[in-house]
C-alpha cells in the first residue's frame, strides 16, 4: 500500500482500521472467556452461581472501559470530519454541475471540462448544485462524499498530496445511466495545471 492521497484519507482509515482492532480484540476476548467459563463452570462439576450484585469495581470497569472506548471512537470520527467542514480561507473553488448523467466542472476563468483537474497541495473546495435530480460525489481514494441535492449548492473540500488519476462516481442512484456516471479527478503539479486552465483543451 502506497501513500493515501490526502491526509484526509489517511485520518478516515486510522479510524477504520482503530474501529475494527477494538472490535476484534472484544470479540476475540468475549469468545474466549465464554469458551474458556463454560468448561471451567460447568454445573456438572458441581460449580454454584455466584451473585457478584453489588461489586462496585467490577461495575466501576463495565462502565469505564467501555465508555472510554465509545468516546474515543466519536472523537476520532468527529476530528477527521471536521476536517471536511473546516475549509481553509482562499480555497481554490470548483462550480460542479451534475445532471443526469454526468458531472461537468467550471474553473474560475470560465474554462469548463468534464474531467476535474487539481493542481496537488492546494485546497480545493467544490461548490456543487443539480440541475435535475438529486446526485451525490464520491471519490473513494479521497473518502470524501457529499450529496448534491437539486436547489442547494453543497459543498466538498479536499487537499490533494499525490500526484495521479483517481476515480470520481455518482454515489446516489439518480436514474437510468447512473451506474455509467463516473469521471476522474486528475492531480497535477501547479504548473502543468496552470498550462492546463490557460490552454484551450
Ligand atoms: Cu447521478
Amino acid at each position: 500500500m502506497g501513500i493515501a492521497p490526502t491526509a484526509h484519507a489517511e485520518s478516515v482509515d486510522f479510524v477504520m482500521l482503530y474501529i475494527v482492532a477494538v472490535s476484534v480484540v472484544l470479540l476475540l476476548g468475549i469468545t474466549a472467556t465464554m469458551i474458556y467459563f463454560v468448561f471451567k463452570y460447568n454445573r456438572k462439576k458441581g460449580h454454584q452461581p455466584v451473585d457478584i450484585h453489588g461489586n462496585t469495581l467490577l461495575e466501576v470497569v463495565w462502565i469505564v472501559i467501555p465508555t472510554l472506548l465509545v468516546l474515543s471512537m466519536f472523537y476520532f470520527g468527529y476530528t477527521s470530519f471536521r476536517e471536511l467542514r473546516d475549509i481553509p480561507e482562499n480555497p481554490f473553488t470548483v462550480k460542479v454541475t451534475a445532471r443526469m448523467w454526468k458531472f461537468d466542472f467550471e474553473y474560475p476563468n470560465g474554462k469548463k471540462a468534464d474531467t476535474l483537474y487539481v493542481p496537488i497541495n492546494k485546497d480545493i473546495e467544490l461548490k456543487m448544485e443539480s440541475m435535475d435530480v438529486n446526485h451525490a460525489f464520491y471519490i473513494p481514494a479521497f473518502r470524501i462524499k457529499e450529496d448534491i441535492i437539486h436547489g442547494k449548492v453543497n459543498h466538498l473540500y479536499f487537499k490533494p498530496r499525490e500526484l495521479g488519476d483517481y476515480d470520481v462516481a455518482c454515489a446516489e442512484y439518480c436514474g437510468l445511466n447512473h451506474s455509467a456516471m463516473y469521471t476522474k479527478v486528475k492531480v497535477l503539479y501547479e504548473n502543468d495545471f496552470d498550462k492546463w486552465l490557460k490552454g484551450r483543451e
